[in-house]
């Protein structure tokens, strides 16, 4: 950005004056119409990055499971996870300067990270089905050429997608092949080897209802159906045709209604799973005969894929050290059964999957889930040669080398740079394949404890700040006193509260043994958020 043409360029994408947004737990998201400068800045900035990481780095531009008219975006390291922090501070600095402070905001970033502007740079561009979509990505584009960068558009993909994109790419292919195409293969190519050999699967196991959340999964879905082969036989719904992306559908309104989505046919006892708007989360539930719902979420499909990595291991001899990763919003039933009857290393960080992935990146095979369905695993580079050192090897026994086998076609389903549905999908599936299990036995593992969410309007949610990887609140004075004595009420309760780093609100959860306490206890501490940490507008109500 030295030339006047430049600057002109960036007069192309004005910032409204006044306008601040903040880089928050998962990129920039706003109202679509406020974010064609923070695109075209976006641009820049992964091309900076790109320049000083040497590597190609990603910009994908969704609002996730948000509404149609809202946007946003994300940027993507090298090896396909979240930027690096001090990147998200560029991130928020470069987003706010105003028109005339733009140029010298940019070269403070490349003082600071010493960037030497010769070198040559590489940028990944994807975008959701959100209808701004084409024109905030030509945005990035514009910001990316701007600074003499490459780019590469591969138009509509689901994040984790465009993740995978750029992990294959910085790996010289090792990871896989950076194209669509090649995700479809290595992940089905996986799906088919860990099922084709189940024996006595009848069609009607191998049928699971999607729910789309008319989004960008649904149109994957459709890409990727071909590849598998009818091992997986899906019956698409809201699929994008008719309905509005997120409306009354995909994870994030099953998870926090904790009810079906309209447009799916459930039939009793049929599983079923929703994705979320960019295809990274998903969870899954069936109805009963009785007519109730029941939600297996990310600290259920936790369980499963951890239970089933544990059993191969000790079927191979493998000592590798497993953890899983949650956060304080993982159902307390969840924890204790991992914890106490599956005797897993457990570990808790901050809400945000940048926290939980950091975490799992320290043991032999990570396995994070956040409670809402986003969620992966990760296996070390060792843990990866063990077990095709074991899977190669000729003396070992057929039950060591099936297990390792096993665990092969286990690591090339799953997609490890971040969260994906549609890998989720076919790894859980693959494990109640092989494991002969139905939904309401992955259900009846352990009862959730019931729990309740709710949001209360603060002048400042910052006011909040929390510890023990957000279990306990250190301010304001007193609150997390009054939660302590609101809990101990109930049996079985537990209760937190934190600012949202999405939302301008304060979250608060809730558990206990009954459906009736969790939300007594949960309006009670929101009030104590409400008096003690500067509430507006009406008081909270109680649920009942
Ligand atoms: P916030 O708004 O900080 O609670 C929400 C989710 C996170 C994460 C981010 C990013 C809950 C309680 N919080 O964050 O888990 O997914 O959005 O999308 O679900
Ligand atoms: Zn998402």
């Amino acid at each position: 950005m030295q030339r006047s043409a430049d600057t002109e360029k960036s007069a192309l994408h004005p910032k409204p004056a006044g306008l601040v947004l903040q880089y928050g737990t998962a990129g920039f998201r706003t109202n679509a119409k406020n974010l064609d400068h923070v695109m075209f800045r976006m641009g820049l900035l992964a091309t900076l990055r790109s320049k000083n990481t040497k590597a190609t780095i990603g910009v994908m531009v969704t609002a996730s499971h948000n509404p149609e008219e809202d946007n946003g975006v994300k940027l993507i390291d090298p090896m396909g996870e979240m930027v690096a922090m001090v990147w998200e501070g560029y991130a928020t600095q470069l987003a706010n300067a105003e028109q005339d402070d733009l140029l010298p905001a940019l070269k403070d970033i490349i003082k600071r990270e010493a960037i030497n502007m010769t070198q040559e740079a590489n940028v990944f561009v994807g975008r959701d089905t959100r209808s701004s979509g084409a024109c905030l990505s030509q945005a990035v584009l514009d910001g990316v050429s701007t600074l003499d960068g490459h780019s590469k558009d591969y138009g509509l993909v689901t994040t984790p997608q465009l993740h995978y994109m750029v992990c294959c790419q910085n790996t010289q292919g090792q990871y896989g092949e950076a194209t669509v195409e090649g995700y479809y293969r290595k992940l089905s190519q996986a799906f088919i080897r860990l099922t084709k050999n189940v024996p006595n699967r009848t069609d009607d196991q191998k049928h699971l209802c999607v729910d789309g959340a008319n989004g960008i999964g649904a149109l994957k879905v459709r890409e990727m159906e071909r590849h598998l082969e009818r091992e997986l036989q899906i019956s698409l719904f809201n699929d994008g045709s008719s309905g509005k992306l997120n409306h009354q559908c995909g994870a994030d309104f099953v998870k926090v209604q904790q009810k079906a989505p309209t447009g799916v046919e459930m039939t009793v006892g049929e599983r079923c799973c929703s994705f979320d708007g960019d295809a990274d989360r998903i969870v899954y539930y069936y109805s009963s005969s009785a007519g109730r719902f029941h939600l297996l979420d990310g600290d259920k499909i936790a369980t499963l894929i951890s239970t089933f990595l544990k059993e191969l291991l000790t079927q191979a001899g493998l000592d590798l050290k497993m953890a899983v990763v949650q956060t304080a919003y993982a159902n307390g039933s969840s924890t204790q059964y991992l914890e106490n009857t599956m005797k897993v290393i457990m570990k808790c960080t901050k809400t945000g999957v940048k926290h939980l992935h950091h975490a799992a990146q320290e043991f032999d095979i990570g396995v994070y889930f956040e409670s809402n369905g986003h969620g992966t695993v990760l296996f070390s580079k060792t843990a990866e040669q063990k077990i095709k050192q074991l899977a190669e090897d000729s003396t070992s026994s057929d039950e060591k080398k099936r297990a390792a086998l096993l665990l092969q076609n286990t690591i090339n389903v799953i997609n490890q740079t971040v969260g994906d549905s549609i890998s989720d999908m076919l790894l859980i599936e693959a494990i109640l394949a092989i494991k002969g299990m139905t939904v309401q036995q992955w259900d009846a593992i352990y009862s959730d404890l019931p729990n309740r969410q709710l949001k209360v309007r603060v002048s400042n949610p910052r006011v909040i700040d929390t510890t023990d990887a957000e279990r306990r609140a250190v301010s304001p004075a007193g609150l997390q006193e009054a939660i302590d004595s609101l809990v101990k009420k109930y049996r079985q309760a537990r209760s937190f509260v934190r600012p949202s780093g999405t939302e301008d609100v304060v979250r608060v959860y809730a558990e206990a043994e009954t459906q009736e306490s969790a939300d007594a206890l949960a309006h009670e501490v929101s009030l104590a958020v409400y008096r003690l940490a500067g509430g507006v507008g009406d008081e909270p109500k109680p649920l009942h």
